[in-house]
């Protein structure tokens, strides 16, 4: 069964998005509200505390029979039988992951160009994260930031693929349909958005959630 990509909510714990609220609690807001792929995220060390999170939100995941991906540790999605994983380009590398998981596990990939995602597509990995789309307070430490343009690059070369895409940062319910329809190469399209704050820090993550649904779902009206 393939992911469904279009609406990728990935975590913060970090207090300046998460303001003190029970993280559980928001992405279970957020589930209700549509979201239909969920990355838990955490720089945390506490290898204990990223488990037993990582367990707890799996418990509500499941309850919505969306796919729970941990982001750069192997290690805890085995612990806690997670759907899979999501990997940058300085985590484990895809083979050795591939080795380590699950054979119909995830394995999602962050991508910033051609090559990294033409890498991605000759690994076999289900999906890339491709960006960073916009600027973006949430993660500053990101190597390029390469717009709705850079976007269509990387969509047009691999475009014969079958790997599923999905664009990341910066990405809010004003820019969203313009990052879909501008983005999009003539034969490859994105299957979707990852977001942090316009959802993790959101008074009302259900109500966002709903509304990038709903945004994703109408065609955008500019042309
Ligand atoms: N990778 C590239 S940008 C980013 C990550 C994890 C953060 C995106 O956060 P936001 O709040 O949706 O801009
Ligand atoms: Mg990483």
């Amino acid at each position: 069964m393939p992911v469904d990509l279009s609406l990728y909510l990935v975590t913060d714990s970090t207090p300046a998005i998460l303001k003190g609220r029970d993280l559980c609690t928001v992405v279970e807001s957020a589930l209700q509200g549509g979201v239909t792929v969920v990355q838990y995220r955490d720089k945390t060390n506490d290898t204990g505390l990223l488990v037993e999170t990582a367990r707890k939100l799996h418990q509500v995941t499941k309850k919505y029979n969306v796919p729970l991906l941990i982001n750069d540790r192997v290690d805890v999605a085995l612990a806690i039988g997670a759907e899979g994983v999501h990997l940058g380009q300085d985590d484990m590398n895809f083979t050795e992951a591939k080795k380590l998981l699950p054979e119909n596990a995830i394995i999602g990939i962050s991508t910033s160009s051609v090559e990294e995602a033409k890498k991605a597509v000759a690994d076999g990995a289900n999906y890339i994260g491709i960006g960073t789309m916009f600027a973006t307070p949430t993660k500053t430490n990101t190597k390029s930031v390469i717009g709705t343009a850079g976007t269509q690059v990387i969509l047009d070369a691999i475009k014969d693929s079958a790997i599923g895409t999905v664009a990341i940062g910066g990405i809010n319910h004003s820019n969203v349909q313009r990052v879909l329809y501008q983005s999009q190469s003539p034969k490859k399209a994105l299957d979707g958005v990852a977001i942090v704050s316009a959802i993790v820090a959101a008074d009302d993550p259900k109500a966002s959630a709903e509304q990038f649904v709903k945004l994703i779902r109408n065609p955008p009206r500019f042309a």
